[in-house]
């Protein structure tokens, strides 16, 4: 039985969440095969099961994994090769240092930017809910949020400088090689181009060049 991934889909199919799509670079590096099963805001309670329901949920037979960290330790657990973490505690507390830097820092400045686009690109049924929880979370509407994303924009942009300090020097945060950490920064850059707010990388090959053969790894380890 292949392996089964819940993931979020938007209107027209979009998969656009930035966990989902770590979740599928870790099983593409671990040379996996899976099908994905696309579930919307309002269907993942029922995937999910208990607490704060989230997607990604990998299904490996009667095993459920949730949250993408822990499906990447999962994976790493259970298919040693090769390596998705650096040896050690170090490398798995260095992933989770990119993961909690993202999310407290990246992703709090980009969801006023980009969530009136992600509510756009919703399943109609979804926007209710979405919009109800993200404005509770911004503290103002949507639109109110979208109206400045111009002026927001140049800052935001400015917080991918780690991520262009680390490539200039090496090709993927495992040197020669990808790591869980691309894995992570991917799904960040995944899920802001997929909502086709701007182009986050623009006039920056370094990055471009790096997010394309990121893209080319899930690509080619595609779904069974
Ligand atoms: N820490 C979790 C976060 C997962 C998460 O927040 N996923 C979003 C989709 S991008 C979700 O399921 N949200 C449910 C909701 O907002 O109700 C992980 O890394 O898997």
């Amino acid at each position: 039985m292949p392996l089964r991934l819940y993931d979020l889909c938007g209107a027209d199919d979009l998969r656009f969440s930035p966990y989902c799509a770590r979740a599928k670079m870790a099983l593409a590096l671990k040379g996996l095969a899976y099908e994905t099963v696309p579930v919307p805001f309002t269907g993942i309670a029922a995937i999910a099961g208990g607490g704060h329901a989230t997607v990604p949920v990998l299904e490996d037979g009667d095993r459920r994994v949730s949250d993408s960290f822990a499906i990447a330790e999962y994976l790493e657990d259970r298919h040693p090769e090769p390596p998705i973490f650096a040896p050690g505690p170090a490398g798995r507390a260095a992933a989770r240092f990119v993961e909690g830097a993202l999310f407290g820092i990246v992703h709090a400045a980009a969801m006023p930017i980009v969530g009136k686009t992600i509510h756009d690109r919703l399943q109609p049924a979804d926007q209710p809910y979405f919009r109800e929880t993200r404005e509770a979370k911004l503290g103002r509407s949507l639109e109110a949020a979208h109206a400045d994303r111009e002026s927001r924009l140049p800052e935001a942009r400015k917080l991918f400088f780690p991520l262009r300090h680390t490539l200039a020097r090496s090709a993927w945060f495992g040197g020669d090689r990808p790591l869980y950490v691309d894995a992570v920064v991917y799904g960040t850059a995944h899920w802001l181009h997929a909502v086709n707010d701007a182009d986050w990388f623009a006039g920056d090959p370094t990055l471009t060049d790096w997010f394309e053969r990121c893209r080319a790894i899930v690509g080619a380890g595609a779904p069974a």
